[in-house]
């Protein structure tokens, strides 16, 4: 299908925009239709990804022309819920390509994250079309790098900024509570619609249900059969942040039903002796699939990923018994605290997940994987660290960024890793 149209409608810059969609091809090609023994239901995924930027901007083009409002967010701070409740469209907008960075580097320091770099780049380039729908971005007040990245974007596109807190004592809970409740008004505002407490409760089942299809998903990969890659599965995670939440919830709950009778049948995505791996670290946003490429091409199988785009998107549900608005924004408010993003001090919720996951998901050795300049996750890897070690867990740290400039000397060194592994389980 051809989207030019579209796409010049948006008032993108079609010709570099041309070069971004080049590639894409080959990448998918690279990392995605090559492997062998994958879930049917991944067609689904790869049309998706194949069309990232058409299929998609497509329909929200359409239901902006009936009137609904597009709002689009960078951090798992911002529930979702809200905006649905008022009958908007929620949108990830964290950039994930080096392409990008240039662009962001023209009006931010060097030493930003590549993650900020390329979302600023991708909205100041006008080459992603989910930059160009959104009617409003919501920040929030997580790491420096994106506070001060949001007054620039601010320059440009109508902004609207959550305070969220970096502690999680009960006066910080209620704070935010509060600070669900502006934006709900300010939603309400954008939107044209009232947020009623039946349209919250709705969402909140919505959501709730996105939850429980991708967690089921995530159970499989629990399994030592390990029926789906973990390039597969870390595709779904990152094209939920897009798509529409009811349909995202079909869609992996027909995965989870092809891996759970995969798992009956022992059919693996993994060779035999490959070591199962845990990623942890910052989010790796589309099309950011390096180091699971790099894992998964030199003898592991990334089978979790500790990060927000991760086991962080799903673990928790929000209670579905509150009645009232109040009620229902105290249940939010205490299901988004229970995420552990590194901004949080003291965030030691973090170390007791990785613990826990590296048994649930019978980790052999774990990653922890941080974009370069981004000081909260680099700071946390000592805490990481010892506690694998005191666990007795293997533990590689690696930082990087966008490029692939140091693609070889990663992929020595995760090879180096998992043959390690490898020795340690014939000892
Ligand atoms: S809840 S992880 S999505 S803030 S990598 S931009 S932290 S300098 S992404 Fe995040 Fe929300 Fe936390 Fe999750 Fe800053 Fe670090 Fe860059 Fe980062």
């Amino acid at each position: 299908m051809d989207y030019h149209k579209m796409w010049q409608d948006l008032g993108m810059d079609v010709e570099t925009h041309d070069t971004l969609c080049s590639v894409l091809p080959t990448a998918i090609g690279d990392v995605f239709t090559s492997q062998e023994n994958r879930p049917k239901a991944m067609a689904f995924w790869d049309m998706v990804i194949s069309e990232v930027h058409g299929i998609r901007p497509a329909e929200l083009v359409e239901a902006k022309k009936q009137g609904r409002k597009v709002v689009g967010t960078f951090c798992l701070y911002v529930p979702d819920e809200i905006v649905i409740a008022a009958n908007g469209i929620v949108t990830g907008l964290c950039g994930g390509s080096q392409f990008w960075v240039p662009s962001g580097e023209e009006v931010l320091p060097k030493n930003t994250c590549s993650l900020i770099k390329a979302s600023v780049g991708a909205r100041l380039s006008r080459t992603c079309p989910f930059f160009r729908l959104a009617d409003l971005y919501v920040g929030e007040t997580t790491c420096d790098g994106k506070k001060k990245a949001y007054e620039i974007l601010a320059e440009d596109v109508p902004m609207y900024i959550i305070d969220v807190p970096q502690m999680k004592r009960p006066q910080d809970i209620a704070h935010y509570k509060d600070e669900i409740r502006l934006f709900a008004r300010k939603i309400e505002e954008i939107t044209g619609n009232k947020i009623t407490p039946e349209k919250l409760h709705e969402a909140i089942v919505i959501c709730n249900n996105r939850r429980k299809a991708m967690a089921r998903v995530y159970e499989a990969r629990k399994s030592t059969v390990a029926p789906i890659s973990g390039r597969d599965a870390i595709l779904m995670t990152q094209i939920a942040f897009f798509d529409d939440p009811v349909r995202c919830a079909e869609q992996c709950n027909k995965l989870a039903d092809e891996l759970e009778d995969r798992i009956a049948k022992g059919i693996s995505s993994a060779k035999p002796n490959d070591k199962r791996i845990l990623l942890t670290g910052t989010p790796v946003a589309v099309p950011n699939w390096k180091m699971h490429q790099i894992v998964e091409t030199s003898g592991g199988i990334i089978v979790c990923e500790e990060m927000c785009t991760g086991s962080r998107y799903f673990e928790h549900l929000v209670d579905e018994n509150a009645k009232t608005e109040d009620e229902m924004l105290e249940a939010l408010a205490q299901r988004y605290m229970k995420n552990n993003c590194a901004c949080f001090t003291p965030n030691g919720g973090r170390i007791d997940d990785i613990l826990r996951y590296c048994e649930e998901y019978k980790v052999d050795g774990v990653i922890d994987c941080n974009l370069q300049f981004c000081n909260l996750y680099d700071t946390e890897k000592r805490s990481v660290s010892r506690a694998l070690k005191e666990a007795g867990i293997p533990c590689l740290s690696i930082e990087t960024d966008y490029t692939d400039n140091d693609a070889e000397q990663l992929r020595t060194r995760v090879g180096a890793f998992i043959e390690m592994l490898d020795s340690r389980s014939q000892r």
